[in-house]
């Protein structure tokens, strides 16, 4: 038996201040029609896609941090990518900057689309986990202001039925949590979905900074093995106004194995036909939930997110 869906990681090169939304969205077009030729199912884009990462600057203006956000997906300017997916019959996932108004407030979101092959959505997840500071720290070569700029996702970690298997997505930290994948796991994820934009530098910890591209493969591969899904990690890379981000876009088998990653920090399509029932080893022996474990018996309350420190 084999459940088969062909995937296009479509990493990023740098996308420049200066370079407008519609000549994004052409970029990312040219990319989903290069899967297509190849005959991909589906397109995974990165992280905040349709911009350059903007976290990454300290911004003031309420209006100029607004402009990075979109208020509608599609909108104007996206329908383009969710009409050339109907017509050529491919689905995609589309990492954005969202700015909700919900229940009378401003809430902004970091957060992804999943849509099928007749471009309609299918699901929206909004980014769990938010890595770095609130405060401004000049003396840092860039910022990294995620927590600043976003509220933490309120939606879950959704799994959707979807390309003939059970389809989750995270964004680009929480793919270094194990509960992440865990709890997509739980709701039957077969296939797990991210972007990223990873600097190479950790301007308080420059040590990690040789670490970068082990630690990310490291969380992934794990997570892919232990929790018997696919994982599809599609980076934004290279020199984006003065910031590097690695690049490492890959496809990761249910083994741990990674079958497919890109070699270049440009626009790159990593391109691997993904078989679903790879997974039946993984969740139907090693990890079996049903049989092999015992979460009563952890010693914590099976519901609690965090455990207490030991009382000595
Ligand atoms: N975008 C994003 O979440 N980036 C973070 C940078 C933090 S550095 C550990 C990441 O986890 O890659």
């Amino acid at each position: 038996m084999s459940r088969i869906i062909k995937i296009a990681a479509a990493q990023s090169g740098p996308v420049p201040l200066s370079q407008s939304r519609e000549d994004v969205v052409e970029r990312l077009i040219e990319q989903m029609r290069s899967a297509k030729s190849q005959d991909c199912d589906l397109i995974v884009f990165t992280e905040c896609v349709l911009t350059a990462f903007f976290p990454h600057w300290w911004i003031e203006d309420e209006d100029e941090l607004d402009s990075y956000f979109e208020t509608q997906m599609p909108s104007p300017i996206t329908q383009p990518l969710f009409d050339e997916a109907a017509r050529l019959k491919i689905g995609f996932q589309l990492g954005y900057a969202e700015l909700a108004f919900e229940d009378g407030n401003k809430k902004r979101f970091n957060s992804s689309v999943l849509v099928g092959d007749d471009g309609q959505i299918i699901g929206k997840f909004r980014k769990v986990h938010l890595p770095g500071h609130r405060d401004h720290r000049p003396d840092n070569p860039f910022q990294n202001l995620e927590k600043r700029y976003f509220e933490f996702g309120d939606l879950g970690f959704p799994t959707w039925r979807a390309f003939g298997g059970v389809v989750g997505m995270c964004i680009c930290n929480g793919r270094r949590w194990s509960e992440t994948y865990r709890a997509l796991s739980l709701q039957g994820a077969e296939l797990i979905t991210l972007g990223f934009n990873t600097p190479g530098h950790h301007p308080e910890f420059p040590h990690l900074d040789e670490l970068s591209g082990f630690h990310h493969l490291l969380c992934m591969q794990a997570g892919a093995y232990q929790n018997g899904a696919w994982v599809v990690a599609v980076s934004k890379a290279g020199e984006e106004e003065g910031v590097h981000q690695i690049g490492h876009t890959c496809i990761i088998a249910p083994s741990g194995k990674v079958v497919a990653e890109s070699k270049t920090l440009e626009d790159e399509l990593v391109v691997h036909a993904c078989d679903l029932d790879e997974t039946i080893p993984y969740k139907e022996y090693i990890f079996n939930y049903e049989k092999n474990r015992r979460i009563e018996h952890y010693g914590i309350i099976a519901s609690q997110t965090s455990a207490a420190p030991p009382s000595s």
